[in-house]
């Protein structure tokens, strides 16, 4: 049996005791891949459960349609298992409405960013959908094909001032440095471009707060459903398998209306910066570093990589050594107590994180995650062993012969293969974005 909102669930699941049925959608998330339901959805839901309403979820894909086959026929319904040594704690989750594939109907894409119930839309589209040059500027000739999330969310806002309607919160939760202003600065760049009428009215009415998203999420397994099968007695396709831990950190400038998240965990901050920097150098970094290295080394999981005696100290050291002294903590804010509990994060045996998933799309991850890191201690002079080793180990993933899952894959390992691979990788006007440098 499939799940559903027909299906009876066993007593210790959690589940919505709001009215689902009765929910306007508030939200519109593009790219409702497992990160978004483990994360945005679930505080969301959260925040319906302590009372707010109207915030449901129409979720998003611009181009596949795995996640509408897997949560439409469940009526958006989905769990959220969260595994830690202690055990696991199962959730089901009511905030997503629907999914949209923008591929197969895009006018109902630009209806729901254009409906008058919608006051955010949010996005976890990954690093490369942004479509940046490598100096940082918009590829306006990408940006208009058909998948691009700009020609809907230009689309929906040129049909909201048709309309009369106020302009929209546009919640960038990708791992970006600086992922709200990056997002206005691409978003106004296309509208200058595609739709001058409408730029000054996206500067008055729309806003793009600065988000800092924290949470793993392991792609789900066959294993992972039937798991999840067993313990709910219905088959749940759209599975999510995460850890214990979540954070969000979200800079409080909202155009309109909001879910009261943090009133259920969520911190609302003037700067979201420190976080997001420690957040992109050490999690993150560290997280890439133990791809590369830990691959090299014949591993699979991140936890098998982070018990290896001949990588936790590179990891270690990378994240207080290296990262830890380049980011301006907040106030309160202890970053090397963050990189203990990052340490005991990556070494959670109940998860198995592949290192080859977070291994993909190295060369829009690397810029904001090891080379802020380097140029800030290149500037005094300061060697960084862990980054080099880390960029030493993307280079041999490179030359590898292993498939390499990037936008740039085929530039990419012919720039490895050959003489001068750092200089073609990283050099004035190599592959790699440069718009990370301070
Ligand atoms: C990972 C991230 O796949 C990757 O590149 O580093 O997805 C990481 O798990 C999340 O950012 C954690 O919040």
């Amino acid at each position: 049996m499939r799940l559903s909102a027909q299906t009876p669930l066993p007593p210790a699941v959690r589940r919505p005791d709001y009215d689902r049925s009765a929910q306007a959608a508030g939200i519109v998330h593009i790219g409702i891949g497992a990160f978004h339901r483990a994360h945005q959805a679930v505080y969301t839901d959260r925040a319906m459960r302590a009372g707010d309403r109207d915030w449901g979820i129409i979720g998003v894909s611009l181009r596949s349609g795995d996640v509408a086959a897997q949560l439409n026929p469940q009526d958006g319904l989905y769990t959220v298992s969260a595994r830690s040594a202690a055990g696991t704690d199962l959730r089901l989750i009511g905030a997503v409405q629907k999914i949209l594939v923008a591929a197969d109907d895009p006018q109902a894409v630009v209806d729901a960013i254009a409906a008058p119930t919608t006051h955010i839309v949010s996005f976890t589209v990954t690093e490369k959908a942004y479509l940046r040059r490598p100096d940082g500027a918009l590829d306006l000739a990408a940006a208009v094909y058909p998948a691009s999330l700009y020609r809907f969310v230009a689309a929906g806002l040129a049909a909201r001032k048709a309309a009369g309607l106020p302009g929209l919160t546009l919640l960038s939760c990708d791992n970006l440095a600086g992922n709200g202003a990056v997002l206005r600065g691409l978003m106004r760049a296309y509208l200058a471009a595609y739709h001058p009428g409408l730029a000054a009215w996206f500067d008055g009415e729309c806003t793009c707060p600065a988000t800092m998203v924290d949470r793993i999420v392991p792609r789900a397994t066959d294993a992972d459903r039937a798991t999840v099968e067993a313990e709910l007695g219905v088959r749940d396709e759209g599975a999510v398998v995460t850890e214990a831990f979540s954070q969000w950190v979200i800079e409080d400038d909202f155009a309109g209306p909001r879910p009261r998240w943090d009133r259920v965990g969520a911190e609302l901050v003037a700067d979201v910066a420190p976080y997001e920097t420690a957040k992109l150098r050490m999690l993150n970094g560290a997280h890439s570093a133990l791809a590369y290295i830990g691959l090299g080394r014949g591993h699979e999981f991140v936890h098998q990589a982070i018990a290896d005696p001949g990588i936790r100290p590179v990891i270690e050291r990378l994240m207080r050594d290296e990262a830890a002294p380049t980011i301006p903590a907040a106030p309160g804010q202890d970053l090397a107590t963050y990189a203990g509990a990052l340490l005991d994060r990556f070494a959670n045996p109940a998860l198995h994180h592949r290192l080859a998933q977070i291994a993909m799309d190295g060369s829009q991850k690397i810029p904001q995650r090891w080379l802020a890191t380097l140029a800030w201690h290149q500037e005094r002079g300061n060697r960084c062993l862990s980054l080099e080793a880390a960029i030493a180990a993307w280079i041999a993933f490179l030359r590898s012969g292993n498939p390499i899952d990037d936008p740039l894959a085929g530039k990419l390992r012919d720039a490895a293969a050959g003489p001068y691979a750092i200089e073609r990788l990283f050099g004035d006007g190599g592959l790699i974005a440069s718009d990370w440098r301070p």
